[in-house]
């Protein structure tokens, strides 16, 4: 769901002895409620848009004016993706690709990254990967953002023993010549 575009939303109720149906619907995010009068089993058909990315809970609130009350409820993410206990996932320019990730734990935003369809996670905004998220499958999976290191230090490794081997060749060729000399 993105912000900015209209959603809409039926809800239908029925009265054991027909009495008219009034329903209260909230969208969550401050506006005012409306009501609709319905007769026993006419359904309701209510537009909204969300104007901010969030998480928002719409609650319908229905009641045969006399003894009959019952409330539902419905959680709607606007432009947000949840990961797990440590955040979410914004979709800032709403168009279907996440931008930034907020961290309950620092409380701050910082730019995701990308892998595929999977994304790289800096929670608390060091420098440092944490995490890979997929949001298609919901996996969090820990995010080693050392092994380009790790395999550069092998690259470097590698160079260093090639290095050791071509001097002692030349040490080698060396040497014969100074036997041949001899
Ligand atoms: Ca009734
Ligand atoms: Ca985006
Ligand atoms: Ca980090």
């Amino acid at each position: 769901m993105h912000k900015n575009v209209v959603y809409n939303y039926t809800a239908e109720s029925t009265d054991p002895d027909n009495d008219p149906i009034t329903y209260t619907i909230t969208w969550g995010d401050g506006t005012p409620h409306i009501s609709y009068s319905r007769t026993s089993a006419e359904p309701v058909i209510a537009s909204h848009s969300w104007e901010e990315q969030g998480e928002y809970t719409i609650t319908v609130q229905t009641s045969d004016g006399q003894n009959y009350s019952i409330s539902t409820s419905l959680l709607v993410y606007v432009d947000r993706h949840n990961c797990g206990s440590i955040g979410y996932l914004i979709d800032e320019n709403s168009d279907g690709i996440y931008d930034v990730f907020y961290d309950y734990g620092t409380d701050t935003e910082n730019p995701l990254g990308r892998q595929g369809e999977q994304y790289i996670i800096d929670s608390d905004g060091d420098g440092f990967s944490n995490y890979l998220f997929n949001p298609a499958g919901g996996q969090l999976t820990p995010y080693d953002s050392m092994m380009p290191a790790a395999d550069f230090a092998q690259f470097i490794l590698l160079f260093i023993l090639l290095l050791i081997g071509g001097l002692m060749i030349m040490i080698l060729i060396f040497l014969q010549k100074r036997k041949k000399q001899t």
